[in-house]
């Protein structure tokens, strides 16, 4: 019987080296130490051994019992130094490796347009306000002298949700919050208005049926031409440098009496004529004028008293301008490639 003894502890020494995990060292010790392990086997047959060796036995496997304990023991912080080890290497962070830059968000070329317009205008003493994009027909067109019928109407290409007697569209301009605006407040009024338009409108390179215009309405005593003029040419040199040509023309607007269009010379062939200012050498950025003393009086203004100017223009076209777009339509297709060039964080 002590030769089983014997073999039983050359047995679970050798096993006990070859474990080398954590797991294999439980299963090991099960197997030696555990309730139903070969330990407990050995002291059951100490019937079989013969009365006058059993303390002998019983001593050899309660002894066997404690050396394979303490050498159990000692393997298992081993096998935890060496799996901590392993484990540290393969996890080791390379301090040294240079970081992921994270993604940022950035403003859409629209949105820093619309801030740098309206900053120079807040500058030059006017407050930026903003409007309903869905408006009633009164407010889009009728207060803006474009009565019912009136083939003027047709020119803003509208997009009707509501086209009975009280209509209701998406904006086709901004002009609506010139109204607005005089409604709520008495003069002396200035205030800048960005904000979406809807057309419906064939889109090219240069037309959007959806777009951005910034409205500027100007009313108190003594306002003249001189003032409009005065105020968009210093409005276009913040915006795109001194050396900037301007161009005043007369347009027809209903709302406005004289009216005009401005204009910056192209700057993508330089006046020449090109694809994108369709061979004018001018691109249009605003349409502009005196308030109709119609619409004065439409808000209960004295035409007599006071006199006004507004403007309306193109947001997307002064993106094109300032920094050479030549297509519309590239602001609203998504594209990081395009919209990330707008923005240092993203380039
Ligand atoms: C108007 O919308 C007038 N409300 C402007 C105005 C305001 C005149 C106050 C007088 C007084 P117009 O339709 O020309 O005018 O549009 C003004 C500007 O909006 C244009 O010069 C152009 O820069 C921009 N714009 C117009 N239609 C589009 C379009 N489909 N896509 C992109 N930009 C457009």
């Amino acid at each position: 019987m002590s030769g089983e003894v014997e073999r039983i502890r050359q047995q679970a020494l050798a096993e006990l080296q070859q474990a080398s995990s954590t797991t294999a060292l439980a299963e090991w010790h099960g197997r030696y130490l555990g309730r139903r392990g070969e330990l407990t086997q050995l002291m059951r047959r100490i019937s079989q051994v013969p009365p006058e060796e059993r303390p002998a036995y019983g001593q050899a496997v309660n002894a066997l019992k404690e050396e394979l304990t303490a050498r159990f023991e000692q393997r298992e912080a081993e096998v935890k130094r060496s799996e901590l080890s392993q484990r540290l290497a393969a996890e080791a962070v390379d301090v040294t490796l240079p970081g992921r830059p994270a993604d940022v968000a950035g403003l859409h070329p629209v949105t820093q347009m619309i801030r740098e317009v309206t900053t120079i205008f807040n500058h030059l003493g006017f407050q930026t306000v903003e409007g309903p994009e869905v408006e009633y027909g009164y407010y889009a067109f009728d207060a803006l002298n474009i009565p019912q019928d009136h083939p003027a109407r047709d020119v803003w290409d509208t997009i009707f949700i509501v086209s009975d007697q009280k209509e209701i569209v998406l904006r086709p301009h901004t002009s609506p919050m010139q109204i607005r605006t005089m409604e709520r407040r008495q003069p002396p009024v200035r205030v800048v208005v960005p904000g979406r338009c809807y057309r419906f409108e064939a889109v090219d390179a240069t037309h959007e049926w959806h777009f951005h215009q910034i409205e500027g309405l100007a009313v108190d005593e003594h306002i003249t031409m001189a003032d409009l003029k005065g105020t968009l040419a210093e409005f276009a040199r913040q915006l795109f440098g001194q050396e900037r040509k301007v161009r005043f023309r007369c347009d027809y607007f209903p709302f406005v009496e004289p009216g005009v269009d401005f204009a910056i010379d192209c700057m993508f062939c330089r006046g020449e004529g090109c694809r994108v200012c369709k061979g004018t050498g001018w691109i249009e950025i605003l349409g502009a004028g005196m308030v109709h003393p119609q619409v004065l009086r439409n808000v209960g203004y004295d035409p007599e008293r006071y006199t006004g100017w507004a403007f309306g223009m193109g947001v997307e076209r002064l993106v094109m301008l300032k920094y050479g777009v030549p297509d519309i339509r590239l602001f609203y297709q998504g594209d990081l490639r395009f919209l990330a060039q707008f923005n240092r964080a993203l380039a």
